[in-house]
């Protein structure tokens, strides 16, 4: 059935449905919506609810143009720009048709993979890429098997849980046969892994103490490594922007701010009163066990807490004393290598002592070499505090992301699609339901094979689960198939990868040392992109399909991954772009041309994105009418589909008053946590066992592979590449928001005062940011705001090289390092790098990052 007549009829069943007083009557709180325009969705003049990663939006069409977009509701003063650039999202940068790489389409068996993001583009029709993709992955896992197929595809894509593109591809890629994931993510590659050896659990992405507990009993917050005024404008599903409001109470409080970071941020800014205190890059292991040392050696620490509800402090002792490697951690020890006074790390020791304190750590401090230690550090240091478990003191890992703390609410959780859809199909080729696979021990899939499907069977599944590899590992991977690495404890081998599929991220962005990933890029025969935009990973794809926007498609999200506040409609804004089609459309029709019958297990026998929107509203609204005395304002589907309007859940007495570890302090024994032990492990035996050399039993301060303490340092500044304020990674960069941080037209590069005046750069300069493994440009931003010795330059500028592989945009990953934070977690360490940094001479080279490759 073609798409225009299932969006047609998808209407009259709608309209069907609806109450005959609806369908008649004038819709008085509908926007801009007539009756008959409800099928499709589409107001050619009016107002459309719509949701981003950025929060509900209010999206303002007029002849069927957007010319507006402002946040759906008020809820904080502090502003989020991000909300107002749906109109460059839909028009700018966009892939208009399907296209192929010219030496590809010439000779699929022989592509010239080194003229990747420079050859030609030929314009295709979508039909004839259907299936040439089809076939060219048939072929690949006839060839080299269902482990020659990387579809581990990270990253952020766009909210909505039915157009979730990474699902969709892993859905196809299991019916189709299976696909090597990827394990974790580049976010909290490092914590997750070592978190749930130490508290049972990943902490990164769990509900913390709640906010009103936090503003009635903190008396000091610590906000160490992190940006929250910057990071909370955005979510992993919608940002409900709860986390400005609480942080805005904060700030109206008297509890005591103190803000630990290298660069003083918009969150220092905004607290006029924060005290911001900055260390050396990757040093805060080493201050955290400065305090730890003196809170020993004074006999000040919660000695009853460490009984009571901690295991192996007396084995991380001897080493925090310095008996088993001649060096006390003391606080002297400490100021050297985080250059901070003694003084201070006491001063602060003593603080957190005496008044009940929330240590609120960011990420970044583990996106580094070693950057296991951080939060296993803290945990230890919250532990000899004292406080873990009390209303408003302890450690809490997610305040600064997706309003971490917004008290969880009562009413109904909506569902998505998923990827684990095995086809099941009775004696005449019918669907007749699905199974779900398996994950591994981090909730990634690790597959299963469709029955029936071509070239699968069940052979593949211990291949393919051996295979799956620490998603930052990625360029090594395809560098160096057969490869064995450790991993938390196992042994994982690489799988010659020789088709990859990526949709939804931004790889030729976001990962670790480009350069290298470019050399790692050419080993596959195939890659094929679903992106709407012509981003660096496009342009260096064979084969790209134009996808729609969030805003050219129905779907449907909840707000606040914690608090879990609204149901959004996620409405169509505008008509699709040119010739994009929905990530959905794609994958159903690969499916066909894979083997005619997987679309309808694809799709569970033709469902439509309304079919799972409406699916999934009617589970949660079934969940909350059977919910004794839960009042709500949530209705039918089709009249919140008509209403246009969010539905909205309030939190409970019990949620508002929560307290992370909260039971766990109540009553150890009974509530123990999921570690061997049961109890918080400053030592764990298991790590032990392990035998590596770069994760030991307890935490420790193990010296990074570059920073700013050490002997000959290959280059002279600490690179941090921190989330941007003003984009979500990559997203947005293709909006006019650049227009308010670019400088010399690229990505702004923060330099102290001083340090700049040494190498004669003033502000608004082109500079030459470069190391032994690349070169950017960047524009200087000259600024107390950023310790001696280091440079700021954030994530996300799209990599635009030219022929000498200079980036002319900026992209910090041309510089970062591509080694792994240990071999226990595998993460990436963006955070570790030094630079130099010089004025640019000679004549500037044009920014291309933002237009269609040659011939598209
Ligand atoms: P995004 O820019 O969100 O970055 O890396 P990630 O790849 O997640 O990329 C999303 C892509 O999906 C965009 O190209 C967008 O156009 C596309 N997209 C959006 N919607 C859709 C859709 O519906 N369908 C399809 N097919 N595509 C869509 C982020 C990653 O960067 C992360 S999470 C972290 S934490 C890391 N952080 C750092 C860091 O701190 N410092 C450095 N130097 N590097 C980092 N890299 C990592």
């Amino acid at each position: 059935m073609n798409e225009k007549r299932r969006n047609l009829l998808k209407g009259a069943a709608l309209l069907g449905a609806m109450p005959v007083a609806m369908k008649f009557s004038p819709l008085s709180d509908l926007v801009g919506l007539s009756a008959s325009e409800l099928g499709t969705g589409l107001v050619k003049n009016g107002e459309v609810v719509t949701a981003a990663h950025w929060g509900m939006l209010k999206v303002t069409v007029k002849d069927g143009v957007i010319v507006k977009s402002e946040p759906l509701q008020k809820t904080s003063e502090i502003s989020n720009p991000l909300q107002n650039f749906t109109a460059d999202m839909v028009y700018k940068s966009r892939i208009k048709y399907p296209m192929v790489r010219k030496s590809y389409l010439a000779n699929p068996d022989s592509p010239k993979p080194e003229l990747r993001g420079r050859d030609e583009w030929v314009r295709v029709s979508y039909e004839d890429v259907i299936k040439l993709v089809a076939r060219e992955l048939k072929k690949t896992r006839k060839q080299k098997g269902n482990q020659s197929v990387f579809a581990g595809s990270y990253g952020w894509k766009s909210s909505g849980n039915v157009h979730n593109s990474r699902i969709l591809l892993h859905r196809f890629m299991n019916l189709s046969g299976g696909f090597v994931g990827s394990l974790g993510d580049y976010s909290t590659g490092a914590s997750q892994v070592i978190m749930p050896h130490v508290v049972g659990s990943i902490e990164v992405y769990e509900q913390q103490t709640s906010w009103p507990v936090v503003l009635e009993n903190s008396k000091v917050v610590v906000i160490w490594g992190a940006n929250p005024i910057s990071t909370l404008r955005i979510a992993w599903t919608s940002t409900d922007e709860q986390g400005f409001k609480y942080f805005e109470e904060l700030k109206k409080s008297n509890i005591e701010v103190i803000v630990i970071d290298p660069v003083r941020t918009q969150t220092v800014q905004y607290f006029d009163k924060a005290r911001w205190i900055a260390p050396r890059p990757n040093t805060d292991t080493a201050m955290m066990l400065g305090m730890c040392h003196y809170l020993y050696t004074s006999g000040k620490y919660d000695k009853n807490f460490i009984e009571t509800y901690t295991s192996g402090f007396d084995k991380f002792v001897p080493y925090l004393l310095g008996k088993t490697d001649g060096t006390p951690k003391n606080l002297e020890w400490a100021s050297k290598i985080c250059d901070l006074p003694a003084k201070l790390i006491k001063e602060l020791a003593d603080k957190f002592m005496d008044n009940r304190t929330m240590l609120m750590s960011g990420w970044g401090m583990q996106r580094a070499h070693h950057g296991e230690q951080a939060h296993w550090t803290m945990v230890t240091l919250a532990a000899m505090l004292g406080q873990i478990g009390l209303p408003g003191g302890g450690f809490g890992l997610s305040y600064h992301y997706s309003n971490g703390g917004a008290p969880t609410c009562k009413g109904g959780v909506i569902g998505g699609i998923n990827s684990s859809s095995v086809g099941n199909f009775d004696e005449q080729g019918n669907f007749i339901g699905t199974a779900f696979g398996e994950f591994d021990s981090h909730g990634q899939f690790i597959g299963k094979a469709a029955k029936g499907a071509a070239g699968t069977g069940q052979s593949w599944l211990q291949k393919a689960t051996k295979y799956a590899f620490p998603v930052a590992r990625i360029a090594d991977a395809l560098l160096n198939p057969g490869k064995v690495i450790d991993h938390n404890g196992k042994k994982i081998t690489y799988p010659d990868i020789d088709f990859i599929y990526w949709v939804g991220g931004n790889p030729l962005v976001h990962h670790q040392d480009i350069n290298t990933l470019v050399k790692a890029w050419r080993k596959p025969r195939t890659i094929v992109v679903n992106d709407p935009y012509w981003t660096p990973t496009a342009k260096m794809a064979d084969i790209v399909f134009p996808t729609t926007t969030q805003y050219e498609r129905n779907d449907i999200t909840m707000t606040g991954d914690y608090s879990n506040m609204n149901i959004v409609p996620m409405k169509q804004v505008v008509a699709k772009f040119a010739e994009a089609r929905d990530d959905y459309q794609i994958f159903s029709d690969l499916c066909k041309a894979y083997a005619d019958k997987l679309v309808l297990a694809y799709t569970e026998n033709g469902k439509t994105e309304f079919d799972w929107i409406k699916e999934y509203y009617d589970a949660a609204y079934a969940q909350v009418s059977s919910t004794p005395d839960l009042v709500t304002d949530m209705k039918p589907f089709e009249e919140f589909w008509a209403e246009n309007k969010p539905v909205n859940f309030a939190s409970t007495p019990e949620s508002d008053a929560w307290v992370r570890f909260g039971e766990f302090r109540e009553d150890p024994i009974l509530n123990a946590i999921g570690t061997p032990s049961g109890l918080i492990e400053i030592y764990s035996e298991t790590i032990a066992a392990m035998k590596y050399d770069d994760c030991k039993a307890h935490p420790m301060w193990f010296e990074p592979i570059e920073w700013l303490g050490m002997k000959n340092k290959p280059a002279e500044f600490h690179m941090l590449s921190p989330h941007p304020t003003d984009r979500l990674h990559s997203q947005l960069s293709n909006t006019a928001l650049r227009d308010r941080y670019a400088v010399a037209d690229r990505e702004p590069v923060w330099i102290n005062t001083k340090d700049a005046k040494k190498k004669g750069i003033k502000n608004g300069d082109l500079v030459r940011v470069y190391n032994a493994r690349g070169e950017v440009l960047a524009g200087a931003v000259v600024s107390d705001d950023i310790k001696e010795g280091v440079v700021k330059l954030d994530e996300g500028a799209w990599y635009d090289p030219d022929a000498s592989g200079l980036c002319k945009n900026g992209c910090p990953n041309v510089l970062t390092i591509d080694i792994p934070t240990s071999k226990l977690a595998n993460g990436n360490i963006s955070h570790t790098a030094l630079v130099n940094i010089e004025k640019f001479k000679g004549k500037a080279p044009e920014l291309t990052a933002f237009k269609d490759p040659k011939f598209a």
